[in-house]
């Protein structure tokens, strides 16, 4: 029996450690890009490398989106049927700070995969997903956004991910190359980045309740978001390559909550009651009440939650919410996992990893 090849750049992220998960068990052999790094960078992997079930089936490579040789001697060599195109500068507000460095990878990086492609004369055989981002709605033209609502991306970020798209479509069009762009709305994880807000409010509020910090800083408490689950999302990222044409695909819950919503129900899941009080960048989260039994280190009154100015960007996207009808009707998918699970699933995972590294 012949296997499918895949290769995933960003393997080492979260979205390229659940995909590469996800492609093995449909008995996949899964090859992924990793940057050379100083220190190790495959944390969300390393259980998969070990996984004896999947020895021969399973392969790492160095490489980098901005070094088109390695991307082209990689490609020619695997042959892959399916390339995810993960890799990426990742972080909007980043972005504002390395508006070159995150153009050349996300946008150059994309363009040197899709070549490398037709080089290796690959362009018939060889699948390309584009992993592209609601960030391209930025500046909202339409109240749910769909795949005909216009862009207007707002930082390097979202700016560098159009570049992306538009060049996918190109060689689709151009060399009828099977490239498809994946237009997904935030999608958050465990496995998530700790620089991104679920994840830093999930991790944040365990190191609270641990002793090992006293609050939590954020910025914009009301910017809207749609929130999924990555395990959720890459499957897919996987259906977008399975249909019958290239095409585009918004993949969203369709449902919106505010960054202060979020931080709301993590307390609640704590069994911890706040209280919000002052404006703008005084406001700030208080403890009214909890059962010091179970948090013998919080104090009533304590301010948990504070804004700090260093969190917000230059310019904000301020309200995101998909439509994702296109994808239910043609890849008849549907999101599995709510914000309520997500939650559960996230604090659950950080407790854990905060009492275990807090016994150290
Ligand atoms: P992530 O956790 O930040 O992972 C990014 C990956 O890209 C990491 O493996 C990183 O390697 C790698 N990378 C960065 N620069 C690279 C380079 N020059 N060459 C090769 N690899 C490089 O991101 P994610 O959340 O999994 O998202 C996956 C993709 O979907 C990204 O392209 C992101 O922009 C896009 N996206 C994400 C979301 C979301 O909500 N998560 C929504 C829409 C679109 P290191 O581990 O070495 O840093
Ligand atoms: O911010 C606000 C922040 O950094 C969400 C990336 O995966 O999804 C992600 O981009 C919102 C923003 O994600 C903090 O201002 C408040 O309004 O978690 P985030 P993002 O910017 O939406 C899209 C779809 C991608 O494609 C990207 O790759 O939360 N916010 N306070 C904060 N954000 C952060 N990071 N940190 C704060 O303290």
């Amino acid at each position: 029996m012949k296997f499918k090849k895949a290769l995933i750049t960003g393997i080492t992220g979260q979205d390229g450690s659940y995909l590469a998960e996800f492609l093995l068990k449909k008995k996949y052999i899964v090859h992924g890009i990793k940057r050379k790094s100083s220190s190790f960078n495959t944390s969300r992997i390393d259980h998969i490398y070990e996984n004896k079930t999947y020895n021969n089936k399973f392969f790492l490579h160095y490489g980098d989106l901005l070094d088109s040789n390695s991307l082209t001697n990689l490609i020619s060599k695997i042959q892959p049927d399916e390339i995810y195109n993960f890799a990426a500068q990742s972080h909007v507000g980043v972005s504002f700070q390395l508006p070159n460095y995150t153009s050349q990878v996300n946008s150059i990086g994309a363009l040197n995969l899709l070549h490398a492609i037709y080089d290796c004369g690959l362009a018939k055989k060889t699948k390309f997903y584009q992993a592209s981002t609601s960030e391209l709605y930025g500046e909202i033209q339409e109240t749910k956004q769909s795949e005909k609502t216009k862009f207007y991306p707002k930082s390097p970020y979202a700016t560098s991910k159009l570049f992306a798209y538009w060049i996918s479509k190109n060689y689709r069009e151009s060399y009828e190359m099977f490239a498809s762009n994946g237009i997904l709305f935030n999608h958050e994880s465990p496995r998530r980045g700790e620089t991104f807000v679920t994840r830093k409010i999930t991790l944040g509020l365990s190191k609270i309740v641990y002793g090992l910090e006293k609050c939590l800083y954020l910025g914009n408490l009301y910017s809207l978001r749609d929130w999924g689950h990555a395990r959720d999302y890459v499957e897919m990222c996987w259906k977008v390559l399975q249909y019958k044409k290239p095409d585009d695909f918004v993949i969203a819950t369709e449902k919106q909550y505010s960054v202060k919503f979020f931080v709301e129900q993590c307390f609640k899941y704590l069994d911890i009651k706040i209280k919000w009080q002052g404006k703008g960048l005084k406001e700030y989260a208080k403890i009214v009440h909890f059962d010091i039994k179970k948090y013998p280190l919080l104090k009533k009154n304590m301010k948990i939650v504070k804004i700090s100015k260093n969190y917000f960007r230059p310019n904000e996207v301020n309200n995101l919410i998909g439509n994702a009808n296109k994808a239910k009707r043609l890849l008849k998918w549907k999101p599995k996992i709510n914000i309520h699970q997500l939650i559960k699933e996230m604090m659950d995972t950080d407790l854990e990893l905060t009492r275990k590294s807090n016994l150290k």
